[in-house]
């Protein structure tokens, strides 16, 4: 199994190596009882169909036999009637076992691809497209679904209802097999090449959803920049252009489901089929309740005739599906969680040995060295596009270094184990991300053991209680979509009391760029200030209040240290250093 940051326990494990076929199937092992009683059911629910022909058709040969008494013709009937229960019972149970794998593979493929995507790299996330992501976590795990129930079930049912009845016409009369033989054959090819034809266009109908999604989803979420540039008219023309090749998709598959031969050839074998039956009935061959009995068996092959239009298709897809699922979960990522590595509390000592990092092949950090020794507060300042971000998720391991080393504590980072290492880390961004849930659960964001005295006593240390208890909600205010927006001042000091909470031992105030008004800033300094105490921080600021109660500042210059010291021997003798607060003050 490839590198995850994340697993849960007693994880499943499903075959995603051999294509998506067999990726289904080890889903499908699962829950290996229902797909036999699904294939039994199937079995007999075509058996009692077909003896209820059967039944008439002899019925219509005694009937017609001169002499014939009612004693005669009574069990016939209650066989039809016995029949037709079976009938209904193995179909219920057919449609329920169906029905049952469907939506267990949906969940479960669902699971699995959602803690895949929870255990993806960084590096993975930004890469890919939330919308296409999304079209495949929600539409594509649906048409695994479809694929069993219908698709499966009737393909199930439909081979049972051609196997059946010739089984019941050959021992009728072998003869009789000759123009239904014919015809199954024909079958074969002619669905055999509709759905090869259909394959191409459906995969592609699927392939352009996800575009057609994945732009919208990119619309709606840079909504603010699209109104903001009066680009309403492109967005929409560039959305049109995406839906208009989904809708011809179904045209084209309409065209194709227009061109369906089997129906034709089922119309032909059966007037053939009749034609047939009365010449051997002429000669002698069957009788009368054969021939009425061989053109009920023939009305049976009518089902699966007509329903193969869909059924493959719906596999196809389901496969297609699974195949753009197991992409997904197979995208190597980078890094691994580590289960084994060190995991113990962090002291707070960081060491940067002769690090090289870049991004796609364009280096951004250059021979980085440096010691921070633990509770040492930081700077790090640097003109924009320094790396002075790169360089703090190096800590986390939101990225690798491409050589060099990050210790921890005397510990490579990649030998830490990755929750250990990461719960015991902090890192405030100014563009800080809340989730729609309660302003209380986005604080215990990361520790959710924790009580309301606690949360509340972060919150006052974090300068957030003022503010927060000034909602009439308080705490259990809802922020975002169905709540609250917080401004940018107060979502970083949410952040701050999220930090005050997990109480860890390195910490990463990113603030290059903020610009909030004086009496906020004020706020936040003297909440930074304080969770800076005792514990490790990298502060990334450019305002002279901050760096001033910095042990020691460190100059970042297009992806090197220039140089290191307090602001006043920097000022003294670095030119970058001077520059960066020629322009700030
Ligand atoms: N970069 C990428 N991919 C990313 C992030 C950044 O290519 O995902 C580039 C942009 C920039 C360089 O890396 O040229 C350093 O970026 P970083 O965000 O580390 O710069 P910063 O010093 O934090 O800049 P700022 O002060 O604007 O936050
Ligand atoms: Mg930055």
């Amino acid at each position: 199994m490839g590198k995850r940051e994340f697993r849960p326990e007693n994880e499943y494990r499903y075959n995603r190596r051999a294509g998506p076929v067999r990726w289904i199937l080890s889903h499908l092992a699962r829950y290996p009882l229902l797909p036999l009683l699904t294939v039994l059911a199937a079995i007999f629910n075509n058996w009692f169909y077909s003896n209820i022909q059967l039944l008439i058709g002899r019925s219509f040969g005694l009937i017609t036999t001169p002499g014939w008494s009612m004693p005669e013709l009574l069990p016939l009937a209650l066989g039809v009637m016995g029949s037709a229960a079976g009938q209904s019972l193995t179909g219920l149970a057919r449609n329920y076992s169906t029905e049952f794998i469907a939506q267990r593979i949906e969940r479960d493929a669902r699971d699995e691809l959602y803690i895949s995507l929870l255990g993806k790299s960084q590096t993975f996330h930004g890469r890919q497209r939330i919308g296409d992501i999304m079209a495949r976590v929600t539409n594509d795990v649906r048409m695994l679904n479809y694929m069993f129930s219908p698709g499966m079930m009737l393909i199930t049912d439909s081979m049972m209802a051609l196997i059946v009845p010739m089984i019941m016409i050959g021992r009728m009369q072998p003869r009789l097999l000759l123009v239904p033989g014919i015809f199954v054959i024909l079958l074969g090819i002619t669905v055999a090449d509709y759905n090869r034809r259909l394959k191409p266009v459906s995969i592609a109908r699927r392939e352009q959803f996800g575009t057609m999604n994945a732009g919208l989803a990119e619309a709606i979420a840079g909504i603010e920049v699209v109104k903001a540039n009066a680009q309403e008219h492109q967005e929409w023309r560039r959305f049109a252009a995406d839906a208009r090749l989904f809708r011809d998709y179904f045209v084209q598959q309409g065209e194709i489901q227009a061109r369906y031969l089997p129906m034709l050839i089922f119309g032909l074998a059966w007037a053939g089929g009749f034609l047939h039956a009365l010449l051997l009935w002429r000669a002698g061959i069957v009788g009368l309740g054969d021939v009425v009995a061989f053109m009920g068996l023939m009305g049976t092959l009518r089902f699966p005739t007509f329903i193969s239009i869909f059924s493959f298709n719906l596999v196809q897809l389901g496969v297609a599906s699974a195949k753009r699922i197991l992409e997904l979960i197979n995208t190597e990522t980078e890094l691994d969680e580590n289960e084994s590595g060190v995991a113990r509390p962090v002291r707070g000592e960081v060491v940067f040995e002769n690090v090289n990092f870049s991004y796609e092949g364009t280096p951004v950090l250059k021979d980085v060295s440096f010691t921070v020794r633990p509770g040492e507060t930081v700077a790090i300042v640097g003109q924009t596009g320094a790396g002075k971000t790169t360089l703090t998720r190096l800590i986390n391991r939101i990225f690798d270094v491409d050589s060099g080393r990050v210790l921890v504590d005397g510990v490579d980072v990649r030998e830490w184990q990755l929750e250990s290492l990461r719960s015991q880390l902090s890192t405030i961004e100014q563009d800080v991300f809340l989730f729609s849930r309660t302003i209380g659960e986005n604080i215990a964001f990361g520790c959710a053991d924790a009580t309301q005295e606690e949360i509340e006593q972060a919150a006052r240390e974090a300068q957030a209680h003022d503010f927060i208890v000034g909602f009439n909600e308080g705490y259990e205010t809802e922020i975002g979509e169905r709540g609250v927006m917080l401004s940018g001042g107060q979502r970083q000091r949410v952040a701050i009391a999220r930090a005050f909470l997990t109480d860890p031992r390195i910490l990463i105030l990113d603030d290059s760029t903020s610009a909030i008004d004086s009496a906020t800033e004020d706020q936040i300094q003297r909440a930074m200030r304080r969770i800076s105490r005792q514990r490790t921080t990298f502060l990334i600021t450019h305002r002279l209040s901050q760096i001033r109660w910095a042990d020691r500042i460190l100059v970042l210059r297009r992806g090197e240290v220039m140089d290191e010291g307090t602001h006043e021997e920097l000022m003294e003798r670095c030119e970058a250093y001077r520059q960066i607060f020629a322009r700030y003050e």
